[in-house]
């Protein structure tokens, strides 16, 4: 079959929409419409999207998820990372041709958390499939919130919410709707392209009495495995086969939310959520399944849905040989001194550059090659061209966490269980033979999941030259700043082209696109004036805390010697209101900083000082 060019006329705009049928709110849609189309094209076609930002009061950005961009690395989308931000009104077009992959991707904003509000669909590749069946459907499930995310963000990047607690959402849905009714025929073999869009939470999924044959995973096609339920990560996609029996009656489709990523449960969200597949038209559907107390760990009990760890690729590939370079991760997450929480590697929470990386390297020419014009809170690593890399992570964090890599499909050679606590992570121990027993044949996908407390390592060629990003797929966490950026040969990446729409959109939005992280393009090792983090909590005490507490102890013992006073003598209650006026002038002056100035404050090296 010839290849064809798909174009898309996208325009994103605001869309009121009730997926759950409860609350009333704004989504980004394109053309109006809300959900999002599917893209749907075949293998070694192009696809033109001219997509344009018509909301007006934010800037966007389009990301494939999953598909490599080999030698088109301008089209990957994420915003300071491969391009400049989309400003309203303009018009970015997303052109490239689908090579050598097929499955089952997704397309999403990569502007902050923006996807949350909705602007995420799917984006199919079609092929000829070594399997057989009678039709295709689409499960897509995502948590939903019912604020916008600009919203969500004031709350949870704020001093008000130390813990970083994780924004929870209100509802979960498929299909984006609740209480999904799915028909099928008797005797037929469906396959179902399964999508976790969500924010935030893994979900489990099962079909009632039924199983199902898990045939493809994040694009990659897999030995055959027959299951009875799946846990799938936020950005993971499985295909898989489900034969329908033949049976006249309603079966339950469950979609269960992983309570146990939440920090708080509220009492009227409904993890369990049911939906149905249905046989018989005039038949009864089953009723939904209780949320009670204990239901989430007594349901999640039953099932045991298969390791991922453990499935194949088709085309076995041989695990790759020992790696030429090694990133060690260390993953935490604290607190710095503007009283907010961030998410960190070994130490740096990404802070995005003021070019975007992409054009960091276009323009620095013979500089290229040198990590540090990449700035010192990109967390940036420059990697050779056809090496093997192995990442490992740490996970010192009790909660679990999808990573994902832009740019390619990796291989996961080991993850380890669990660990107890904080106090006591399982981490990679280079001298540990244990943890070097890999598969023979490892498991590939594009974004994997880690265990609480315990370490992954993953291997991959660099053999698509481009600056991609690694981040956790929570996104609340990328906005932590759990990312880092690879520079994958960047030599290599010098030869590819970048679109005059490129510099237009950078230009529109004010948005430098020359030079090093600083916008510096004379100086390239001068990084004055670039994005950083804020400084570290000092230990103890600020000197701003120790005036505190002496003027409250000054006013704690004026008011004790008051009353001592009140009770031997007259007041003279002229001269303890001229007193006390000007102890709380004094208290209010240290306490009311204007937000702005404290901010400028604590990102300034006198911080640290203090
Ligand atoms: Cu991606
Ligand atoms: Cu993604
Ligand atoms: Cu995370
Ligand atoms: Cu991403």
């Amino acid at each position: 079959m010839a290849a064809k060019t798909h174009v898309f006329h996208y325009n994103a705009t605001y869309v009121d929409a009730n997926p759950d049928g409860t609350f009333q709110r704004r989504m980004i849609g394109i053309n109006n419409e809300w959900p999002v189309p599917t893209i749907r094209v075949r293998k070694n076609d192009r696809v033109q999207i001219h997509f344009t930002n018509g909301l007006g009061d934010r800037n966007t950005s389009l990301h494939f998820h999953g598909l490599f961009m080999k030698g088109n690395n301008a089209m990957d989308g994420p915003e300071m990372v491969t391009q400049c931000p989309i400003p309203p009104g303009f018009t970015f077009t997303y052109d490239f041709i689908v090579a050598d992959q097929a499955g089952t991707y997704w397309y999403h904003s990569h502007s902050g958390s923006q996807y949350a509000d909705g602007l995420r669909g799917l984006f199919i590749i079609e092929d000829d499939l070594p399997f057989e069946f009678d039709e295709e459907v689409i499960l897509s499930m995502a948590d939903y919130y019912h604020l916008e995310s600009p919203e969500i963000m004031k709350k949870f990047k704020s001093r008000y919410n130390p813990t970083g607690a994780e924004p929870i959402p209100q509802n979960s849905l498929l299909n984006d709707t609740k209480n999904l009714t799915w028909s099928v025929q008797q005797d037929t073999t469906y396959l179902v392209r399964l999508v976790n869009m969500g924010l935030f939470a893994s979900q489990y999924l099962y079909i009632e009495d039924h199983k199902f044959t898990i045939v493809e995973i994040d694009g990659i096609l897999v030995k055959p495995v027959e299951v009875d339920s799946l846990y799938i990560a936020v950005a993971q996609r499985y295909s898989i086969l489900v034969h329908t029996k033949k049976a006249n009656k309603n079966f339950r489709l469950v979609n269960i939310i992983d309570e146990t990523m939440l920090d708080v449960l509220p009492q009227d969200l409904q993890v369990i959520s049911t939906n149905w597949v249905q046989y018989n038209k005039n038949g009864e559907l089953p009723a939904p399944l209780e949320n009670g107390a204990g239901s989430f760990e007594k349901l999640v009990e039953s099932l045991n849905p298969y390791d991922d760890f453990k499935l194949q690729p088709l085309d076995k590939v041989a695990l790759l040989e020992e790696p030429d370079y090694q990133i060690s991760l260390d993953f935490t997450m604290d607190n710095l001194g503007d009283g907010v929480n961030y998410a960190f590697f070994n130490n740096i929470t990404y802070t995005p550059p003021k070019v975007p990386t992409l054009m960091t390297v276009l323009s620095s020419g013979e500089h290229a090659s040198e990590a540090v014009i990449y700035g010192s809170n990109t967390n940036t690593f420059v990697l050779g061209h056809n090496e093997v890399v192995e990442i490992v992570i740490n996970n010192m964090d009790p909660g679990k966490h999808p990573f994902h890599l832009h740019g390619h499909a990796f291989q996961v050679i080991y993850r380890s269980p669990e660990g107890d606590d904080e106090e006591n992570p399982i981490v990679y121990d280079p001298s540990n033979p244990k943890h070097h027993e890999f598969p023979e044949y490892p498991m590939i996908r594009d974004t994997i999941e880690v265990n609480a407390n315990g370490f992954i390592i993953i291997r991959f060629k660099s053999d698509n030259p481009g600056v991609w990003f690694f981040h956790c797929h929570v996104d609340w966490h990328l906005e932590q700043g759990l990312a880092i950026t690879l520079v994958e040969a960047p030599k290599e990446i010098l030869k590819q082209n970048i679109s005059q729409n490129h510099f237009d959109a950078c230009i529109q939005g004010k948005v430098p696109f020359e030079g090093n992280a600083a916008a510096n393009n004379v100086e390239w090792f001068d990084l004055n004036g670039e994005n950083r983090q804020f400084v570290p909590l000092p230990e103890g005490f600020t000197t701003k805390g120790y005036f505190a507490l002496l003027v409250c102890t000054i006013v704690a013992v004026y008011g004790v010697f008051t009353i001592y006073k009140y009770g031997i003598e007259d007041v003279n209650s002229e001269s303890n209101e001229a007193t006390m006026t000007k102890l709380y002038q004094i208290l209010h002056k240290y306490n009311a900083l204007d937000s702005e100035q404290e901010e400028a404050f604590l990102r300034s090296e006198n911080a640290s000082q203090i």
